[in-house]
This record gives C-alpha cells, sequence and structure tokens, in this order.
C-alpha cells in the first residue's frame, strides 16, 4: 500500500512511502526524500489533507479591520474539511461550515460586527475576506483543474453551481427562495447570501454562476447552494497537471 506519493524539488524525484515511516533509510528513498516526507507527513497531521500531487499545502490568513466589522480567516485549500466557524450569526455560521465541510478545506473563520444595524456588513466583509484567502491560498493556480459544477440536493430543494477560477470577478445569482424571509437569531436575511457571494467572487477573482432549479424551504435551499459551491471549490482547486490552465497562460 502506497501511503504517500510526493514530489522531491531537492533530488527531482517522485518517491512513494510505503508502510511506516518510521523505517530509517529504506534503500528505494535518500535522506534527503526522508526529511521531505516527514516534514510533509507533519504537514498532513496538521491539515489532516492531502495534495494528489504531493506539494505543500495552499494555505492564506487574512485579516481585515473597519469601523463596521473585523474578520479573520485561515484558510487551507488541502486540508481535512476541519471548520471554525464564529460570525455571531448561527445560520450564517451553519452555511460557512458547509462551504468548509464540503469542500474540504480547513477552514477558521472569526467575524465580529455592527448586527445592531443588521447582518449586512458582517456577511459581506466575511465574503471579502474570505475571497482574499482564497486568492491567496490559490496563489499562481498552476495546475488546478478550474472549472467545476455541481447539483446538491437537500431533499426537495436544488441548486446549480458552476464556477470557474477565471481571475475575473462574475457572480449570476438567480435564487429567491419563496419560504420563510428571516432566518435565525440575530435575523438573518437569505437576501444577504446574494450579497456574500458578490463579495467573494469579487475578492476571489472567481466567476460563479448560482441558480435554483426548485425548492420551497429557505434553508434547504440556501444549503443546497453552500454545498454545491463547496463542491464545485472543492473539484476546480484539485491539483490535476502541472501548467496554468489558460491559454493566456495566466489566470
Ligand atoms: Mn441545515
Amino acid at each position: 500500500m502506497t501511503l504517500l506519493r510526493m514530489f522531491n524539488p531537492f533530488s527531482g524525484k517522485t518517491v512513494e512511502l510505503k508502510g511506516e515511516l518510521e523505517v530509517e533509510n529504506p534503500p528505494w528513498v535518500d535522506s534527503e526524500d526522508i526529511d521531505a516526507l516527514k516534514w510533509r507527513v507533519e504537514q498532513l497531521e496538521r491539515s489532516g489533507g492531502i495534495r494528489a500531487d504531493g506539494g505543500a499545502p495552499r494555505t492564506a490568513k487574512k485579516r481585515r479591520v473597519t469601523k463596521e466589522t473585523s474578520v479573520e480567516v485561515n484558510l487551507n485549500l488541502d486540508g481535512g474539511g476541519t471548520v471554525e466557524v464564529s460570525t455571531g450569526l448561527p445560520f450564517f455560521d451553519h452555511m460557512l461550515a458547509q462551504l468548509g465541510r464540503h469542500s474540504v478545506s480547513d477552514l477558521q473563520i472569526k467575524a465580529t460586527g455592527d448586527l445592531e444595524i443588521d447582518a449586512h456588513h458582517t456577511v459581506e466583509d466575511t465574503g471579502i475576506v474570505l475571497g482574499e484567502a482564497l486568492a491567496e491560498a490559490l496563489g499562481d493556480k498552476a495546475g488546478v483543474r478550474r472549472f467545476a459544477s455541481a447539483a446538491v440536493p437537500l431533499d426537495e430543494a436544488l441548486v446549480d453551481v458552476s464556477l470557474d477560477l477565471s481571475g475575473r470577478p462574475y457572480l449570476h445569482y438567480e435564487v429567491e427562495p419563496p419560504g420563510e424571509k428571516i432566518l435565525g437569531n440575530p435575523p438573518f436575511d437569505p437576501q444577504l447570501m446574494e450579497e456574500f457571494w458578490r463579495a467573494f467572487a469579487t475578492a476571489a477573482a472567481l466567476s460563479i454562476h448560482i441558480v435554483l432549479v426548485r425548492g420551497r424551504n429557505t434553508h434547504h435551499i440556501l444549503e443546497s447552494s453552500f454545498k454545491g459551491v463547496a463542491r464545485s471549490l472543492r473539484d476546480a482547486v484539485r491539483v490535476e497537471g502541472t501548467g496554468v490552465p489558460s491559454t493566456k497562460g495566466t489566470l
């Protein structure tokens, strides 16, 4: 069984680790490979995740403080779906948790905002900082799959999501839940989801289309949209090749 396969940039070789790491210098691995593998295992233990190409985890840490909000995001795109979210808005936390879990990223978000006005600033600024974190973690996007779509049903609700790590911000949002207009306490207005996705798409420079196919329950519809984006992101950021997937040579 291969436990780990990685490219060692120092030796220029791809090495495979079989069995226990405790085996010192098996004949098929150089000592520098062992060091690199140990470092990689440490990273994996920390993140719980793995990259198909064995590269270093793509991470970002972003912080933004204004008079309206304070938002901090830690993101590891090659994590294991570990989520820690706190925005003061339980329904929004529930949605962001879907995003981390189903994109299989490690995601920490701590946001505090002027909820006494309403949730608008907190939701929008969380979208901005999360988008900035995604852009930074993606770096030059070398080898990523780039395009992805997903439609994840939640009971009667189905939302269709397509995205492109295009480098150009664009949001098409066609989701109008016919059901409840306010969720949770402090109240969360479902209209804010569009503000969140626009801020996220703009800051991350993504093209995202989110379209309600069918559904009645607002909670289900919004959750289906978050799971759809999460699942699409998981596929789009996956490293499959080596070059930048664009005829322009840059994304
Ligand atoms: Mn739910």
